[in-house]
């Protein structure tokens, strides 16, 4: 039997505890707003020092307009919901993800799906051939038929939105690309093109997720998208000779050459991509060496195009632009002639500047080695490397590029509103995903860089040394946080604005 007294002490002995627990949700609620708060004033000071050292960059009037020619290509971009796409149309078909689904070109729809999985699960970007035009033709036809709202068309292709982006931010821009009547009327009427009208353009069908999206039990780590191609046009650079034609004339200050990942073997007989690419490299060396020359990377799978572009292009430019994928990729290729998977999507600030120095010491050296026999060819001066969460771009001291730190800060600053779609930063809007400083290697003894009120965009010196005698070479190496959205609304072409307003800002 309960006592009265006993029932008072556990009744009070409740009281208290109830007391504990309002206590500790309270404190607990008070932390909350407090690291949010925290968090929240860290955003609003990052984001206040970017946008001031963007402001830096304004032209004045009497500036001349820097003068940028853009190659190759032009494309109708199809995007469409990933994972509504998928299930509606393939259902319960959800395949084990596998390196096998890594392949380059894609013959059906067992493969399509495997991978997608692949990179899928990885959050990593794919741009991948759909060889089988039938099974293209009826994805093309499922993706009609979906609700008028889920599917969206846009000019696509590197070379068009780096046109426009270039535009934007006051270039006079010339476009190597043939394009269709339908096409024409999205590029603003100023951008002159160098190329002809034909009947249809190729299209890209996008499928797009954001970070959460799941298919099946895969749930993707980060906003990204898979792009499927069946191309007719671009992997044959058809504009090139005009292009080259047009820049006799013009004479601009940049020259960027883009869309060559577009160049898979399907499409191609034996011996015919090297000509295609002999054109290229024509058009790089007869620029004047005033006119700087850039590429831009893309997700090559292919070991043999890598090579080959290590062969015609790279070695005729001034300056490279990729992401992190990209770079690993890029850096495999160079040092041990192998291409790598999809790798992390996030990685560390010293990873990837080890990387990026890896792949300049590699292109030095590679120039270093055959630039007395070819005096056209040029000596790397220029490597940015977009990745979700930062801008890194690496150039040589007393290099032709101006403002690395505010082309890094408008880098960064377009990465966030082209994901975000939104012209205004709204603080609130944005995760952080660096931390207050970074190490600038994994090496042991590296020293480590703030990002805070004081320095938004740390911007250091250093020698990388390359080449057998050690030679030493001074570069300067910028960093800018990207203040990351947390509600991703469009991905593809992000690379395109932000390589291009970082070369802007440069010229
Ligand atoms: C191409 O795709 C169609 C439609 O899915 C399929 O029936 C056909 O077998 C595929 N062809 C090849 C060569 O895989
Ligand atoms: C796609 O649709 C699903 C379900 O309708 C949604 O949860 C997901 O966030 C959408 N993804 C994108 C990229 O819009
Ligand atoms: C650039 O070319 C001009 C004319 O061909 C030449 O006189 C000049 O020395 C070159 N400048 C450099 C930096 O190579
Ligand atoms: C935010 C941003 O820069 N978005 C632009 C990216 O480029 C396209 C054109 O290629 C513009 O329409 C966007 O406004």
């Amino acid at each position: 039997m309960i006592t009265e007294r006993s029932k008072m002490t556990a009744l009070r002995y409740m009281g208290w505890l109830t007391g504990c627990s309002v206590l500790t949700a309270f404190v607990s609620i008070i932390w909350q707003a407090f690291l949010s708060l925290q968090s929240l004033n860290r955003t609003t000071v990052l984001l206040s020092g970017l946008l001031a050292i963007e402001s830096g960059l304004k032209r004045t009037a009497q500036e001349p307009a820097p003068r940028v020619a853009i190659g190759y290509g032009a494309c109708t971009d199809l995007q469409i919901n990933a994972t509504e796409f998928l299930d509606r149309f393939y259902g319960r078909r959800i395949p084990i993800a596998t390196s096998a689904g890594s392949r380059a070109i894609l013959h059906n729809e067992d493969e399509l799906l495997q991978s997608f999985a692949y990179y899928f699960q990885n959050g990593a970007a794919a741009e991948r051939v759909m060889a089988n035009g039938t099974l293209f033709k009826q994805l093309l036809g499922y993706a009609k038929v979906m609700d008028k709202e889920r599917i969206q068309w846009y000019m696509g292709g590197n070379a068009p939105l780096m046109a426009v982006r270039f535009f934007m931010e006051g270039a006079d821009v010339l476009l190597g690309a043939h394009m269709s009547r339908k096409l024409r009327p999205l590029l603003p009427k100023e951008i002159r093109l160098a190329g002809d009208e034909i009947p249809d353009d190729d299209i890209h069908i996008i499928l797009e997720y954001q970070a959460g999206d799941t298919w099946g039990s895969y749930v993707a780590p980060r906003a990204n998208r898979y792009i499927l191609h069946n191309d007719r046009n671009n992997p044959h650079l058809r504009a090139v000779e005009q292009l080259t034609l047009a820049l006799k004339e013009y004479h601009p200050q940049l020259l960027v050459v883009s869309g060559l990942q577009m160049m898979d073997m399907f499409s191609f007989n034996p011996g015919e991509r090297e000509e295609r690419l002999l054109q290229v490299q024509r058009q790089l060396t007869s620029q004047p060496n005033d006119t700087l020359n850039h590429f831009e990377m893309a997700s090559y799978v292919e070991l043999r195009l890598l090579q080959q572009l290590r062969q015609f292009v790279l070695p005729y430019v001034d300056s490279l632009g990729m992401n992190e994928q990209e770079l690993a990729n890029l850096q495999q290729v160079l040092s041990h002639g192998l291409t790598t998977l999809a790798t992390d999507w996030n990685p560390r600030i010293a990873h990837t500047l080890d990387l990026m120095r890896q792949v300049f010491i590699s292109l030095l050296e590679d120039h270093k080695e055959t630039s007395a026999g070819d005096p056209d060819r040029r000596r790397i001066s220029r490597i940015h490397v977009h990745t979700l969460a930062y801008q890194a771009i690496l150039t040589t001291a007393g290099s032709k590029w101006k403002n690395t730190r505010a082309a890094a800060a408008k880098a960064a600053l377009t990465a966030h509103r082209y994901v975000c779609k939104s012209q205004f930063i709204n603080p609130e809007a944005v995760q952080q995903v660096l931390d207050d400083s970074f190490a600038t290697s994994a090496q042991a003894d590296a020293p480590r860089m703030r990002i805070g009120a004081a320095s938004p965009v740390p911007c250091w010196s250093e020698y990388i040394e390359f080449g057998k005698q050690r030679q030493r070479l001074e570069v300067e190496i910028c960093v800018a946080p990207v203040l990351v959205c947390r509600e991703a609304r469009k991905t593809a072409g992000a690379g395109d604005n932000i390589s291009a307003s970082g070369l802007a800002a440069q010229l």
